[in-house]
């Protein structure tokens, strides 16, 4: 049985209850336990002239053992619920060594940060640090729902590749049967394919791996891409899945109020439509502001940063210049150097999207314009060739959306094993 569920209304009941010992007191005859699972704690008062094998037993435990208790319920006015158990009988699942390798329940915000990822397995104990967790849980079940309800498909992309997913260079290499392979960095290629040739509306959320030597606060090694591609759309009809997307998840995580008072936190209100600003304008914005900026270029974090501090709600840069946009991005007709590639920016970027190019003779151009060789992406060039419809789409980073909605500090805190350049362990 939950601990949650155990309350006055079974007083007199007996129950069996599993969980890891927090807290042990013994004053004389008496004894205290504080057993925890992962929604609630509840106390054990063993009397020594009641449950004597109990409380002998009791005098071995220590901290984080898990046990099942056989006992009681109790009302109890001081506790939690009203409730406690007195025990019947005790049985130690799985003694924990002792000491503990850290405190997971001291202040985790101060605690150092390579100690608790060392140990996450102690850390995602902490039920501070385990709402992360079933905040993100509730987050990605509302905005599944959501995707589902709006008619996309859920696909999965393979991410083992023949060649550089973004045409980047911070790609993991791997052997793949003696051959050379590549960790998909995103599924741009595969969900291209798919919504261009099947007229599904794509989604997919799956992790992305990136070689990127980032040593910050926003940046994994591998993270959770949401992506979304859907055909006959240019940039302006993925938009709004991506402004209902954001403004699901801020919804759903509002209603979480044990979490959110657990964390000390607020969810920011998010209203729709977002600002769309194109990146002549953010860049004339910058240099207005004392923040100069050459265009042509991407925007730096503390470009981002200024641009937020003026704008100060989530809006979209469209028009990103064809030097910074990827080789898949379609062109502005019309216009030599801009292209149909976009940002999000939600305090920093959240997502980047854009109207893909699906004209094959016009990505093979893009490819070589680049400085990529066509010849690596032959499968992908096939995909154009027989009938693909035009189609935009975009790339959200999920750690990077539910650590703004949030607040948290960083990014890993809400990656159970974090991965970074400096992390593979454990
Ligand atoms: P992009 O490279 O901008 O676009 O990645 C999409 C989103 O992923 C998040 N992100 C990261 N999150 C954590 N750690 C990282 N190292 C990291 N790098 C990126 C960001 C980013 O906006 N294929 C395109 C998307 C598309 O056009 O559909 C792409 O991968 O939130």
């Amino acid at each position: 049985m939950g601990l949650i569920e155990i309350d006055s209304s079974k007083s007199g009941q007996e129950v069996v209850i599993n969980g890891w010992v927090q807290a042990i007191r013994i004053k004389g005859k008496i004894a205290f336990l504080v057993i925890r699972d992962a929604d609630s704690t509840i106390q054990v008062t063993c009397l020594k002239n009641k449950a004597p094998e109990v409380f002998e037993k009791l005098k071995q435990l220590t901290q984080e053992s898990v046990v099942a208790v056989k006992g009681t319920v109790k009302e109890h006015k001081e506790a939690p619920r009203g409730v406690e158990i007195s025990p019947l009988e005790l049985q130690i699942l799985n003694p924990a060594l002792t000491p503990l390798p850290f405190d997971p329940f001291a202040d985790y915000i101060n605690t150092n940060k390579d100690t608790r990822f060392d140990w996450r397995i102690l850390d995602l104990r902490n039920p501070a640090v385990l709402a992360y967790f079933k905040l993100r849980s509730a987050m990605l079940f509302a905005v599944n729902n959501y995707m589902h309800h709006e008619g996309f498909t859920f696909w999965s992309t393979p991410k083992v590749l023949g060649q550089s997913s973004e045409g980047g260079a911070d790609v993991f290499s791997i052997d793949w049967f003696g051959k050379q392979a590549y960790l998909a960095m995103s599924p741009q290629l595969h969900k291209q394919a798919i919504a261009g040739n099947t007229g599904t509306k794509f989604y997919e959320v799956t992790p992305y791996f990136r070689a990127e030597k980032s040593r910050t606060r926003r940046h994994l090694a591998e993270f959770t891409g949401f992506d979304v591609e859907i055909p006959f759309v240019t940039e302006e009809g993925v938009w709004p899945v991506l402004e209902g997307i954001v403004k699901v998840a801020s919804d759903e995580l509002r209603k979480h109020k044990k979490e959110l008072e657990l964390l000390n936190i607020q969810i920011p209100e998010v209203s729709t439509p977002f600002k769309r600003i194109s990146y002549d304008e953010c860049v004339e914005l910058l240099n207005q502001n004392g923040m100069p900026m050459e265009w042509g270029e991407d925007f730096s974090t503390e470009q981002e940063a200024k641009l937020w501090e003026l704008i100060n709600e989530p809006f979209f840069i469209f028009h990103f210049p064809k030097s910074v946009a990827k080789f898949y991005v379609h062109g502005v007709e019309g216009k030599e150097k801009h292209s149909h590639a976009f940002d999000l920016i939600f305090k920093h970027e959240l997502a980047s999207g854009a109207w893909r190019e699906h004209r094959y003779e016009q990505l093979v151009k893009n490819l070589e314009n680049k400085g990529l060789n066509p010849e690596n992406f032959e499968s992908y060039l096939e995909f154009f060739k027989y009938g693909c419809a035009p189609h935009a789409g975009f790339g959200l980073g999920l750690e990077r959306l539910l650590a703004t909605l949030i607040s948290a500090p960083d990014v890993r805190e809400v990656v159970a094993f974090p991965r970074t350049v400096d992390r593979l362990a454990p």
